[in-house]
């Protein structure tokens, strides 16, 4: 036997890891990043679209579009699907370019130390909005601040790290934009099997994750959609909840004799009964949450430009909506006056042709075409004319 000692002598010293894999090159890490960066371009825009109707400008809040009625769940599907296969793309994407974590010296000049500097503050803003993203669509909250705010404050430095990266390797993006280019700056860029392996790898990771999730908020796909935290069809009268009427304190003492309040020139109260008696109209909307699930349901009621009128309010007047709930983030909603005036905007009483369940927001809620579900105020108590 040999002994352990004259073992280790005979091994060649450690070296740091050389990486001349042809996977770790230019090329591999361009292939990987334009699908890279479009996910985000998409992740960026759709995430835009989201903040502003939730926060309009006010020269704006009046005149949102409320057409396509399925506007905010198309939005909202590509935000939270570009997102999940953006997890898949930015994995890959690190793996194919981590060996330059190990380039030595780490800084070689000023513009050197800056480009590192910036790539860390990339994939920190990277790392940081798919998996806060992630864990806000299955609703857990493991941080100390707010997620809205916070997600949206770091996209802007995710965007424009990635728009700085983009800059800085133009040169060897352009290099090795297409599969035929030879790169002259770095390794041979011709296409082996094992490139073509790992994207092929790649593209049936992203398609299975999609295909897997992507029914949470279309539809036809639901019976694939395994992976998804949602499910079109779970919930009371086949429709999701996040908020369900005992986690907003909503009960049959809170409820009371309930009327509708309605605040404006002329203002008046109204039982349920008298708003049945009310006419009556059913629409077709989704219920498009910001988590990105969303489902199309059949909701009647009332429409609110007639109880806008009823109190006297001019046309096109915006209006504040108060829910029963104690408290959350929800539980004032503004909407502008496009949406107001809107004849499929509805103070619902019905889905899907029975009374609203408790927790679809018994006895009266909102539902308005392309809008986002935070806004779709369940358990109204009060309208106010602004
Ligand atoms: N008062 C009140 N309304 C609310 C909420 C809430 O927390 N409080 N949640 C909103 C959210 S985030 C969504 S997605 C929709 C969901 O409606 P549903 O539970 O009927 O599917 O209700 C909205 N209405
Ligand atoms: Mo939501």
């Amino acid at each position: 036997m040999t002994a352990p000692t004259r073992r280790r002598d005979r091994l060649p010293r450690p070296r740091p890891p050389a990486f001349s894999g042809r996977l770790h090159d230019a090329r591999t890490a361009t292939a990987v990043g334009r699908w890279l960066g479009g996910a985000f371009a998409v992740c960026f825009v759709t995430g835009l679209i989201s903040h502003y109707l939730q926060h309009p400008p006010s020269w704006a809040a009046d005149r949102l579009p409320v057409r396509p009625v399925w506007g905010y769940a198309l939005s909202q599907g590509l935000h939270v699907g570009a997102g999940i296969a953006a997890l898949v793309l930015l994995l890959v994407k690190l793996w194919a370019v981590y060996p330059r974590l190990f380039v030595w010296p780490p800084v070689r000049s000023v513009r050197h130390g800056l480009e590192r500097l910036s790539v860390a503050l990339l994939v920190a803003a990277a790392v940081f909005e798919l998996f806060s993203g992630l864990l806000n669509i299955a609703e857990w909250y493991p941080w100390p601040f707010s997620f809205v705010p916070v997600h949206f404050a770091v996209a802007w430095v995710a965007i424009g790290s990635v728009l700085l990266h983009v800059a800085v390797k133009a040169p060897e993006i352009r290099a090795h934009w297409s599969r035929t280019s030879t790169g002259t700056l770095e390794l041979p860029a011709q296409d082996g099997p094992d490139r073509r392996s790992l994207m092929l790898g790649l593209g049936a990771a992203v398609g299975a994750v999609t295909l897997t999730t992507a029914g949470q908020s279309f539809t036809p796909l639901a019976a694939l959609d395994l992976l998804a935290p949602r499910h079109p069809g779970y919930g009371p009268q086949g429709l999701p909840v996040n908020r369900t009427a005992a986690a907003a304190g909503v009960d049959a003492r809170t409820l009371g004799d309930w009327r509708l309040e309605v605040r404006g020139p002329v203002p008046y109260r109204l039982t349920r009964a008298q708003l049945l008696a009310l006419p009556q109209t059913s629409a077709r909307l989704p219920i498009a949450c910001v988590e990105g699930w969303s489902v199309d349901a059949h909701w009647g009621g009332v429409r609110v430009r007639d109880l806008l009128e009823r109190a006297g309010a001019p046309p096109g007047a915006a209006v504040r909506v108060t829910s029963l709930e104690a408290g959350g983030a929800y539980r004032v909603m503004e909407m502008g006056g496009e949406y107001a005036r809107d004849p499929l905007t509805l103070l619902a009483l019905t889905l899907n042709g029975q009374p609203l369940s408790p927790d679809h927001g018994f006895p009266a809620r909102i539902i308005a075409p392309n809008r986002p579900g935070v806004l779709q105020t369940k358990w109204v108590a009060l309208l106010e004319v602004l």
